[in-house]
């Protein structure tokens, strides 16, 4: 069984996020999604979602592609979720191209996938917001 990971917010859940699952979990057969607590959005990647945790997590556990879902509350969490997972793939947007490629130190492959580009969370927001 070949074990797939990917880390995100998923806040205002939207296609560009369900084709980046689509797509990683089709490079194996389970996927795990560390989903960024609370604490985390707020403290030290500075965003503020709409949805909190309990409600991101249950809309993620809902999609075909997602195995389990766990938490995300430090950036230096990875090597630890890839051992204790036993994870063989990470999968990140390319947005972050080249940033996790340590990972690799871990015996693990790493992949970006092309972002969805015409959406996002921000841009929901911000139209939303033009349209009051
Ligand atoms: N994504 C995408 N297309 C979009 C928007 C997002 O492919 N239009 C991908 C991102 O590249 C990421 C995933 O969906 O791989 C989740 O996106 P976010 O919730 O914005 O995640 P992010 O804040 O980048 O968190 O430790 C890593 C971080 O937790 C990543």
């Amino acid at each position: 069984m070949k074990r797939v990971i990917t880390y995100g917010t998923f806040d205002l859940l939207h296609y560009g996020h369900i084709r980046l699952l689509q797509r990683a979990r089709q490079l194996g057969d389970y996927l795990v999604v560390a989903l960024s607590t609370d604490r985390f959005n707020n403290e030290e990647k500075h965003k503020h979602c709409y949805f909190p945790y309990e409600q991101r997590k249950a809309l993620l556990e809902a999609i075909r592609y997602v195995d389990l879902v766990i938490p995300e509350d430090s950036w230096e969490q990875k090597r630890a979720d890839i051992r204790e997972y036993h994870i063989d793939t990470f999968v990140m947007g390319d947005d972050w191209r080249g940033k996790f490629d340590y990972l690799r130190e871990e015996g693990c492959e790493v992949v970006y996938l092309p972002r969805t580009p015409e959406i996002s969370t921000s841009e929901i927001k911000q139209d939303l917001h033009e349209d009051l």
